[in-house]
């Protein structure tokens, strides 16, 4: 029987191999896709989330797990769909307009796919405008905004105006160095993270 514990484990080590040859086992003796994300690698993605946020690992060791979810997810995805198994929500992100520091933001991406949302990910130097058409036509619940320079943080505030006047009813989440809670606050961001464990959790109680 495959176990999913060994699953989590490989995700938290970052072991690809592992991560892919327990997912199929798994899917090959029946188990249920939703259980194998659930109790495999989203586990496993938690346990990197938590220690991340404890300082008990870094970056690489968050980039290394997110890569091994990532090559098992590619086996577990389409027995995903076939199951109807919802993401837990859907959510539109990008680096503002300007801005093409994109590190954070991949982080941030991958850590919100780990949690089961659906992740639309726009790159960077992203216009109001393409925010806007973007949520739309994607019937995002979440906009996400990352900005590493002070120059570009106005492109936040721009495109929540934006959203506004188009009448998009997404939550807007923003985060990267040199934003605070303040900024989010003044901005009228519903949401704010200073990093990508948390940002999971503000995505999380967003859409709840
Ligand atoms: Co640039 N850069 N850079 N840079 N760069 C900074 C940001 C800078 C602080 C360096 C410095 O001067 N000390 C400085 C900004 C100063 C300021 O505005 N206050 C700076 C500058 C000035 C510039 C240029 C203008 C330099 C120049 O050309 N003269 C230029 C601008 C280019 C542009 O964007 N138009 C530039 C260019 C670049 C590179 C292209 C060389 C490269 C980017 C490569 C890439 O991203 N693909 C680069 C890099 C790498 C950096 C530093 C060194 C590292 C940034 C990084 O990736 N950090 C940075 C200095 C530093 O931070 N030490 C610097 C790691 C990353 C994981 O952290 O992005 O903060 P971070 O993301 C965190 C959180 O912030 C949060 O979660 C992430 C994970 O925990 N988070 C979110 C991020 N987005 C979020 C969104 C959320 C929630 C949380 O919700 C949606």
């Amino acid at each position: 029987m495959a176990d999913l514990k060994a699953l989590a484990e490989a995700v938290i080590k970052g072991d690809q191999a592992t991560a892919v040859s327990v997912t199929k086992a798994a899917l090959s003796e029946g188990m249920a896709p939703k259980s194998i994300l659930d109790e495999g690698l989203i586990a496993g993605m938690d346990v990197i989330g938590d220690r991340f946020k404890k300082n008990e690992v870094y970056i690489p060791e968050v980039l290394i797990a997110a890569r091994a979810m990532k090559t098992a997810m590619e086996v577990l995805e389409p027995e995903l769909v076939k199951a109807g198994v919802q993401p837990i929500g859907k959510l539109v992100i990008g680096t503002v307009q300007g801005d093409l520091h994109d590190i954070g933001k991949n982080l941030v991406a991958m850590m919100l796919k780990g949690a089961g949302f659906e992740v639309i990910d726009l790159g960077v130097d992203v216009s109001p405008a393409k925010f806007v058409e973007e949520a739309k036509s994607k019937n995002a619940q979440l906009v996400g905004m990352s900005a590493l320079l002070t120059t570009t943080m106005p492109g936040m505030e721009k495109t929540i105006k934006a959203l506004q006047e188009a009448g998009v009813k997404a939550k807007v989440m923003v985060g990267g160095a040199p934003v605070t809670q303040g900024f989010a606050e003044k901005i009228g961001a519903q949401g704010y993270a200073p990093d990508a464990a948390s940002a999971v959790d503000t995505a999380k109680s967003l859409v709840a």
